[in-house]
């Protein structure tokens, strides 16, 4: 797939035509092109050899010729031209949060830098101060961005930041006695990965909770301090930003801070229509204040509905919302059972009686126990005679268990040629059958596809595992024709799972959102190896949000006995 490619191309061609000055509407034409296509599911190759690519709405008839100019000889002429007189050392600089285009282009004619040890050199030098918009704060802004960006460009995993965003918000409650102290940002909108926390409060005494903030245990660093703000920083590195507002201002700063930019850009020009100004102090008609305090007014007096958080992206959520056809997102109180769950008899830390008290304090109806098949050696996968015995050690079990099954599971590997580790005959003693690649991530695309959708055929199985293979950070997807997976799994009545493990979030929001449309059902499992990973359901519910799913649409939704039903249907 090269759609990542040529969105990164795209916004670099954005970026440098700012950086030059260049027409703000082309500017902003090649963004949204960027984001078009790197939202697309759909391989971008597939789109031009069908001669589609101009139906994709943002992709208008010269974007569609440089596309295809990219797929057949790897360039884009324009690129090339436009990119004339702009080193790559200037190019990367641009990448530093915190330093913009714009500024980069100020520091480049006032004081002629050009590369980034120039940029750190003139940031310690102090020759930068008094520049327009080069303040001390400004300047320790860089800073930070240049070290940000060195650390493995300074972004943190959703499954990492959550549990300190929680902790932080719930000492600050605790500590001030504000109920209105929340997360906003990207992690409010449960993005995969997070740039920084931003925690957003209000109260009558705005300096105790600024007081509080800065005096948390987990602060390693304090940035700034002020009387309504603060940026500290936590451990394992985490930028932690607090805003302190009025009361009367909360819905809207909320509003403002959650973001995305992206939607926020797009409701602010709903308003200007309107003849309404939206900021982060509230909404106003000319010098009258019309709404403020809460986040809701803010879209009602835009005649809209609340968005939830998950969807504020500019992926149509606006427009859905404008017409009263935002979806009904599925939430985690209405998921009844965990689908992937590790006990110790292949690699989890925990008994299957423990995983299930878990479970049932957790109030679900049901967990699977999908410990991994024999292939699977070093994570000590059951051969045909354990998982025997695993079956009746949970048939004992679920005998003392009222309103609780525990379903007897694995996580069966699909080897290299598509067979899978069992027998039928193994399988069908099984109530849940989840399938997963472990090995030979580097087949080739056709290969893959394959192997998968052999597997997908095997009336045995129900859903198929973490169905791209990444690791967040750490390994790509391996090469695979999605769609046509999709495809086989709609076709055969199987699910998908979102793997809700937080270094996996795999199904991703995107493909969730494709599986919806397509009709697939999605099942959401922790892959929990411990106790304490269970609460990690709340990750794949975020995906699954983000995905624009609602409640019919998850597997997990279904009662004890719905569920039992499905997976006789889907055989
Ligand atoms: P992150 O931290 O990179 O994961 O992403 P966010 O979305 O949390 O971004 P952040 O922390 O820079 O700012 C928080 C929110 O504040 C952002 O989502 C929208 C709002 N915001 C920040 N700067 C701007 C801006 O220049 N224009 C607009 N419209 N909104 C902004
Ligand atoms: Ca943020
Ligand atoms: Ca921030």
């Amino acid at each position: 797939m090269k759609n990542k490619e040529l969105a990164d191309l795209f916004e670099k061609m954005a970026d440098i035509l700012e950086f030059k000055g260049e027409n703000p509407f082309k500017i902003s034409a090649y963004r949204k092109a960027s984001r078009v296509i790197g939202d697309l599911t759909q391989d971008i190759e597939e789109i031009a050899e069908q001669g589609e690519l101009k139906n994709i709405s943002g992709i208008g008839e010269g974007m569609a010729q440089k596309i295809v100019e990219y797929l057949k000889t790897g360039k884009i002429s324009k690129f090339e031209e436009v990119r004339k007189g702009v080193s790559d050392e200037l190019i990367a600089i641009m990448d530093i949060p915190g330093v913009g285009p714009k500024t980069l282009s100020m520091l480049h004619k006032e004081k002629g830098i050009g590369s980034l040890s120039q940029l750190e050199k003139a940031l310690e030098d102090g020759s930068l101060m008094g520049l327009f918009g080069m303040g001390e704060k400004k300047i320790e802004n860089i800073k930070r961005g240049i070290q940000l960006l060195k650390q493995s460009k300074g972004r943190m995993n959703l499954g990492l930041a959550f549990p300190v965003a929680k902790q932080i918000v719930e000492t600050l409650r605790h500590k001030t006695g504000s109920k209105k102290i929340e997360w906003a940002g990207s992690l409010r909108r449960m993005k995969e990965n997070i740039g920084d926390i931003d925690i957003l409060a209000t109260g009558p005494d705005q300096e105790k909770i600024v007081q509080a903030f800065t005096h948390l245990p987990e602060v390693k660093e304090v940035l700034a301090s002020g009387e309504t703000k603060a940026s500290i920083i936590v451990e394992g590195g985490t930028q932690v930003d607090l805003r302190v507002v009025e009361e009367d201002s909360y819905g809207a700063a909320l509003q403002y801070f959650t973001g995305s930019k992206g939607h926020n850009i797009h409701l602010r020009g709903i308003a200007k229509a309107k003849g309404i100004k939206i900021n982060e102090y509230g909404v106003f008609k000319g010098k009258k204040k019309i709404a403020g305090k809460e986040e809701k007014d803010v879209y009602r007096v835009l005649g809209m509905d609340w968005i939830d958080p998950e969807l504020r992206e500019d992926r149509g959520e606006i427009e859905a919302s404008q017409k009263g056809r935002l979806p009904k997102l599925v939430q985690e109180s209405e998921i009844k059972g965990d689908l992937h769950v590790h006990s110790k008899w292949s690699d989890g830390a925990s008994s299957i009686e423990e995983i299930a008290r878990v479970a049932q304090d957790r109030g679900y109806q049901y967990v699977a126990i999908c410990d991994h098949s024999k292939f699977l050696k070093i994570a000590h996968g059951l051969d045909e005679s354990r998982l025997v015995k695993q079956i009746e050690e949970i048939d004992r079990l679920n005998e003392k268990l009222k309103g609780f099954q525990i379903l007897k599971g694995t996580e069966v590997d699909i080897l290299a040629d598509g067979k899978l580790d069992f027998p039928d005959k193994m399988l069908e003693k099984l109530d849940f059958v989840v399938a997963a690649i472990h090995s030979g991530f580097k087949q080739d695309k056709g290969k893959m596809t394959k192997r998968i959708i052999r597997a997908l055929e095997n009336p045995c199985i129900h859903i198929l595992a973490h169905p791209s293979g990444r690791l967040l950070g750490a390994r790509d997807p391996y090469e695979v024709e999605i769609e046509e997976l999709m495809e086989t799994a709609k076709k055969y009545g199987k699910a998908l799972e979102i793997n809700a493990y937080f270094e996996r979030l795999d199904l991703d929001d995107i493909h969730c959102r494709k599986a919806k449309e397509m009709g697939i059902q999605v099942g959401i499992g922790t892959d929990a190896h411990h106790l304490d990973q269970m609460w990690m359901i709340s990750l794949g519910v975020a995906v699954a949000r983000r995905g624009w799913l609602e409640a019919k649409d998850v597997l997990n939704t279904l009662s004890l006995k719905e569920i039992l039903k499905w997976r006789h249907q889907s055989r």
